[in-house]
């Protein structure tokens, strides 16, 4: 059936490049999510992503990440998280675990720190001043959560025809402490299914919630649909479910692969990159736009 993998946004490229090979190679598709990841949650100058996130209103760097395992249907996931380098390898630790795989917090800390992962500073010299040029901005107006942040996640199909799924962020910058959006949530942020296929979302966490649209994509794909016509029907509809009910919808936009590596991007904004390899296919960056 061959592998593939693909991600969201254009910063997935470095990570996807590397787990290209890891799976070409016949590794897994679980060590191919959380290399790629690792990789993006590692870069300094991703501003929504692992290291160098921007903080939440009180300054700090709080990350929510998830894990997915497509045969077993194991999740592990972390939330508001502070002060621990890879977030996507603890969330695929806690996978393992058969009870308390979703920790926030400090217990996610206590068990990040028990398990043996390495703490560090998250905030960089870089965030800071962002975050200090936001709140000049914003001294009269009160805070919003600003709107130009990404998440990345991921889903890979391996040659042994496992999957897996993988999510992570820092959320919307100026976030209240303690907020978590759809990016560590089951059904919301991520879901897969090695038997069907997977998918992972990106955008306004809050409006993402309201439709479980990466569920709803995969389910779409069981019932037969093209993972392009799954992304594309699933992001129409949940946009304008929201606002049909006088909601204005927030960004919403999906990437997904069915597991004969066949993959769909969808979004509901101008531009969303994506980045895909497959083995027929050389890591390439896509932009998909509302139109599409
Ligand atoms: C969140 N969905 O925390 C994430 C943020 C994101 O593009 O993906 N932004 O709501």
């Amino acid at each position: 059936m061959g592998w593939a993998i693909i991600g969201t946004w254009r910063m997935a490229l470095e990570g996807i490049e590397k787990s290209a090979k890891l799976l070409s190679n016949g590794g897994s598709s679980g060590d191919a999510i959380e290399t790629a990841i690792k990789m993006v949650e590692d870069f300094p100058y991703y501003k929504s992503v692992g290291y160098g996130g921007l903080p939440n209103e009180n300054g700090e760097v709080e990350l929510d990440a998830a894990y997915m395992d497509g045969d077993s249907l194991s999740i592990g996931a972390v939330a508001a998280i502070k002060d621990f380098k890879n977030p996507i390898s603890i969330a695929r630790k806690l996978s393992e675990e058969r009870f308390n795989s979703f920790l926030v917090g400090y217990g996610a800390e206590e068990y990040a720190h028990k398990n043996g992962f390495e703490r560090m500073n998250m905030l960089t010299e870089r965030a800071i001043i962002h975050y200090k040029n936001r709140l000049k901005e914003t001294v009269n107006k009160g805070l919003s959560p600003y709107d130009g942040h990404d998440t990345v996640g991921m889903v890979a199909l391996d040659l042994a025809n496992s999957m897996a799924s993988g999510t992570s962020t820092s959320g919307l910058f100026m976030k209240k402490r303690g907020r978590v959006g759809d990016s560590p949530l089951s059904g919301s942020g991520f879901y897969v299914d090695s038997k069907i296929g997977g998918a992972t979302a990106t955008g306004l966490g809050e409006d993402i919630m309201k439709g479980c649209i990466s569920y709803e994509v995969v389910r779409l794909m069981k019932d037969g649909y093209a993972p392009q016509e799954a992304a594309d029907k699933a992001v129409f509809e949940l946009t304008n479910l929201l606002i049909s009910r006088r909601q204005k919808a927030g960004d919403i936009s999906v990437v997904c692969i069915n597991n004969k590596g066949e993959f769909g991007a969808a979004t509901n904004i101008k531009e969303f990159s994506f980045v895909v390899a497959t083995e027929k296919l050389p890591p390439t960056v896509y932009t998909c736009t509302v139109e599409n």
